[in-house]
């Protein structure tokens, strides 16, 4: 979409399909069950919908391994329920984006297949290499390098077929296509008009910035070892060559279409340049910064406490750094990170509502687009997931067998699982408070939290001081208010540490957002603050008001002079 577009009030919510509304009984979510949920969406008052993947795929990572880009998953539907859903989406007035997951394909897609024979014209399509030197192919340790995959042992997997090995960086059923290869580029973007024709208004795109490999790389050499993490491979050269022609070959600047990019190891300069609205690229990008503050290492299973001040300064920088060119992406929650309010907020029954509108606040009045993860609307939580057991993504099964196998004692190994497993984001979204939750009349595929008794979407609806109000009030505020949109920003109080306090200034309109982060009462530094004596409140988490303090998770918006 152009810079200037409908898309800078929207607020886009996140399905992961897989979890939201089963209609068939199978126990898995399906289109038709995302179809009939649209009423409440539109309540809720959300302008675009993201779904997670729902092409065909062997769901080895839950459909972000695609063996066809064309079609529909028979677990989720057919493509005529899709159309339905698109058309029932815009009939309401809201848009539809797909997941774009093309930094790989399903080691099953047919150009995989294809590539699998060295003398076939697709041979070129994905990264393929030679044992190590001196090794025996096949053998321990004859990888072309030491690199690990995101999700298994090793970046490299072996073909016995043609004795050569691929790339996978993040599972074996993930193979990397190799986007040097300009054929590799034209199946995409016909694949993306495609779907742009059948009527979809945009694209979240899957690891993007990982499209351009490192130099290293492409000319035949190994991985560049770098820090870990996606660092050393993520934002190769040509990046924004590769966007900037797929805006242009695909149309993606049409004014009706959205495009946000997901973006791991992307620095705040990459993000300016690749939203700059003068190179015509995407419209946003998500930065993993924020998400990966509480860890000691590159490893987000190492777990590490994270100071408030630390957590509004990186929020802060990404604010600034994209002030005057470029738009930022506004998350906490999404489908590979544990539940915001569990994480960066309180769970308990006192501070779980207080806390998840407080967080909910202070991201909403950020400036940039907001997203909304399943659940998050009415304060999910996460999962009581004590056991290996109790687990299944590809993810955190990996990290438990290298981890234990490595030394890392069991128990150890569980605390990190229970704190990040991309599973707490995964159990079934709770309507309601029945045996499971609205969700399946089948058998879950996996378990509904225990909690949904209490926290479901039902019980939230009908109370007017609950999260999904708050969610409601905070989505009406963006789209009614000029300033929350387009104000500057500035942090106040950076060093506070349990108040996250900052401005958004429009013109003459000025907001305030005073927001205690704590489950312990704050005082409000009113010397630091200004005069609020005559300070209007434009929303708030509780009723009865201490001009003085914050209760526990307390936030107030208020328009001061
Ligand atoms: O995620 C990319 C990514 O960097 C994270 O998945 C990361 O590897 C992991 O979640 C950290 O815990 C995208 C999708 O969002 C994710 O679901 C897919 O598994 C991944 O790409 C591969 O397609």
């Amino acid at each position: 979409s152009r810079p200037d577009g409908w898309w800078r009030s929207a607020v886009v919510y996140q399905i992961y399909p897989r979890s939201f509304q089963d209609t068939d009984g199978d126990g898995i979510g399906d289109i038709p069950g995302i179809t009939s949920r649209l009423d409440y969406l539109a309540e809720l008052g959300v302008d675009v919908l993201w779904l997670s993947p729902v092409y065909r795929s062997p769901q080895v990572d839950n459909g972000y391994d695609i063996s066809d880009y064309q079609d529909v998953d028979p677990l989720f539907g057919t493509l005529a329920d899709l159309d339905e859903l698109i058309a029932a989406t815009h009939a309401r007035g809201m848009k539809l984006v797909m997941d774009l997951v093309v930094n790989h394909t399903s080691d099953q897609h047919a150009w995989f297949t294809e590539s699998r024979d060295p003398a076939s014209a697709k041979r070129d399509w994905y990264y393929w290499r030679p044992a190590r030197e001196g090794h025996e192919p096949g053998t321990p340790g004859a990888e072309p390098d030491d690199s690990r995959a995101a999700f298994a042992p090793s970046a490299w997997t072996y073909d016995p077929a043609s004795g050569e090995y691929y790339l996978g960086i993040f599972s074996p059923g993930q193979p990397d296509l190799n986007w040097e290869n300009e054929d590799v580029r034209h199946a995409v973007h016909r694949m993306m008009r495609w779907w742009v024709d059948r009527g979809v208004d945009g694209f979240r795109m899957d690891v993007i910035n990982l499209i351009s490999k490192p130099a290293a790389l492409t000319s035949g050499g190994p991985i560049p070892a770098g820090a870990g993490g996606f660092g050393a491979i993520a934002n190769g050269p040509r990046l924004d060559e590769f966007l900037a022609e797929m805006n242009r070959e695909v149309g993606l600047d049409a004014e009706h279409l959205i495009t946000v990019g997901e973006m791991p190891g992307a620095t705040v300069e990459v993000a300016r340049r690749v939203t700059d609205p003068a190179r015509r690229e995407l419209n946003m990008v998500f930065t993993f910064e924020h998400v990966n503050l509480d860890q000691a290492s590159h490893s987000k299973w190492d777990l590490a406490d994270l100071p408030l001040p630390v957590l509004k300064a990186n929020l802060a920088h990404w604010q600034e750094g994209l002030a005057d060119a470029g738009w930022n992406s506004l998350y906490l929650d999404n489908h590979d990170q544990p539940r915001a309010v569990s994480r960066f907020g309180d769970d308990s029954p006192e501070h779980r509502v207080s806390s998840a509108k407080t967080l909910a606040t202070v991201l909403h009045l950020h400036k940039g687009t907001p997203y909304v993860y399943q659940g998050e609307e009415f304060g999910m939580t996460n999962a009581p997931l004590t056991r290996i057991e109790h687990y299944q993504d590809v993810e955190s099964l990996n990290y438990h067998t290298l981890a234990t196998a490595g030394g890392t004692p069991e128990e150890e190994v569980l605390a990190s699982l229970a704190a990040k497993s991309r599973d707490h984001a995964r159990t079934p979204v709770q309507w309601d408070a029945t045996d499971n939750a609205g969700f399946t009349t089948g058998t879950p595929w996996f378990a509904v939290n225990p909690d949904h008794t209490e926290i479901n979407a039902e019980a939230a609806r009908r109370d007017p001081d609950s999260v999904f109000a708050h969610f409601q009030r905070l989505i009406r505020l963006r789209h009614d208010s000029e300033t929350v949109r387009e104000g500057r920003f500035a942090l106040l109080l950076p060093d506070h540490e349990q108040i996250w306090a900052f401005t958004r200034t429009l013109e003459d309109e000025r907001l305030l957002v005073v927001a205690n982060c704590s489950s312990r009462p704050a005082e409000l530094p009113l010397q630091e603050l200004g005069e609020l004596d005559d300070a209007e409140l434009v929303l708030g988490t509780h009723a009865d008001r201490d001009p003085g303090r914050l209760a526990a998770w307390e936030s107030r918006v208020l328009r001061v002079r």
